[in-house]
């Protein structure tokens, strides 16, 4: 199953992508995803120049040997840039390997361990009211986990809250002003308000974004038990797992960490030590299929449970391929899926679908999506960049 071609695919259907499509010699081709939000084309001049001349003629069947050849073949290793590709590639070699063996990627992984994934998606507000009448549609419409941000009073675009979330797309990036004193007064009376409001039963939790200090989380994380939290979101830098340690002392809140990591080791002491009960790391930057299901099997030995990223700035390529392994893995916890604008369908199709709280994906062979590599084309990528924070003072934070 020699490899006869590489095509890296940028395409801007409504939100930029960076696809890859690998063609064998019999025909039969996969598609993957290294989307990588406001930094796509570095992924994509990576592979095209770099890594596609390394896949011609190789066996498309060994995925694994492919993984570690790029990956420690490459002597500069690791980061997000070489692991989205390295993710791209994972994703279309399982697509192959699915379609050529007839079955879908989850049967390949061991077969369902459950029928559907539970799922979560967003209600971010400007105001409280607006928060809850977001999270109240979403109830309607089946979903039992979601994810609650609101902005925060003072200051200046808030991550998950309209304003900053609007700010894509624009030329340079949006600067946002944060503090944390309002935002740490904020988020409890936030929850303290939906749970009056929609009750005990759905579940809720809150996404900080990395932007906390050890003991401000520690803090947030205690005044939030009362208000029974499926988890708190990423709340320290991803460059300070030994913090962790000082959140647990403190709160029985469960924590979620991950999105940020780009590899399975950077995930160890947080499993090993059981600091965190999540791990949400990004199929699109962690290495793909191959890398998630060692994380997830580390995870299993240590009553961690798995809730991969799944942001809409990662395409549907990748959403499959996160709920081909949630329903393969014995420890997944819950899966993130935001849906994306209408016109992205004209590009890729194929991804999960939603039904009750639960996504599952088709039987079809492989991942069950496809690119149309000339609507791709109709739909040229367009210069975005992320928000960025600064503090009242003018120095620079975590956005
Ligand atoms: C999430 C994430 C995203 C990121 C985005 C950045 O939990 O869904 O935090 O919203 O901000 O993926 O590109
Ligand atoms: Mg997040």
């Amino acid at each position: 199953m020699k490899i006869i071609d590489v095509r890296t695919i940028v395409t801007c259907p409504g939100r930029n992508f960076v696809l890859l499509k690998i063609v064998t010699e019999s025909g039969l081709y996969g598609v993957g995803d290294g989307t990588l939000n406001g930094r796509e084309l570095a992924v994509a001049e990576l592979l095209q120049q770099h890594i596609a001349p390394l896949l011609i003629g190789r066996d498309a069947d060994r995925i694994e040997d492919i993984w570690q050849y790029l990956f420690r073949g490459t002597y500069w290793r690791g980061g997000p840039v070489l692991n989205s590709a390295l993710s791209a590639v994972d994703l279309a070699l399982w697509d192959i390997k699915g379609k050529r063996a007839g079955l879908p990627v989850y049967s390949l992984l061991g077969g369902k361990t459950r029928d559907g994934a539970l799922c979560y998606t967003h209600a971010s507000g400007e105001s409280f009211a607006e928060t809850t009448d977001k999270a109240r549609a979403l109830i309607e419409r089946g979903f039992k986990v979601i994810r609650c941000q609101t902005a925060i009073p003072g200051t200046k675009g808030t991550y998950g809250a309209g304003r900053g979330a609007s700010a894509h797309g624009k030329a340079l990036p949006f600067e946002e002003i944060w503090e944390p004193a309002p935002y740490l007064r904020t988020i409890p009376r936030l929850f303290e308000h939906l749970r009056s409001e929609l009750g005990d039963e759905v579940e809720l939790f809150h996404d900080v974004h990395e932007r906390l200090t050890p003991i401000q989380a520690a803090r947030l994380a205690k005044e939030l038990e009362p208000f029974q939290l499926f988890f708190l979101e990423d709340p320290l830098r991803p460059e300070h797992k030994e913090s962790f340690r000082l959140i647990r002392q403190h709160s029985t809140t469960p924590l979620a960490m991950g999105e940020l990591f780009t590899n399975k080791w950077e995930c160890l002491p947080l499993i090993t030590e059981q600091l965190i009960d999540f791990i949400r790391c990004d199929l699109a930057h962690v290495g793909g299929i191959t890398e998630a299901r060692k994380i997830a099997a580390v995870a299993e030995c240590y009553q961690v449970q798995t809730a991969w990223h799944g942001p809409p700035d990662i395409s549907p390529i990748t959403h499959a391929a996160n709920v081909h392994v949630d329903l393969a893995t014995p420890n997944f916890g819950v899966q993130e899926w935001v849906e994306h604008p209408p016109q992205v369908a004209d590009v890729i199709t194929g991804g999960p679908t939603f039904a009750d709280g639960y996504l599952t994906v088709s039987d079809a062979p492989g991942l069950g999506c496809d690119v149309d590599e000339e609507a791709a084309q109709r739909h040229p990528y367009q210069r975005a960049y992320l928000p960025t924070v600064r503090r009242a003072d003018g120095s620079v934070h975590d956005w």
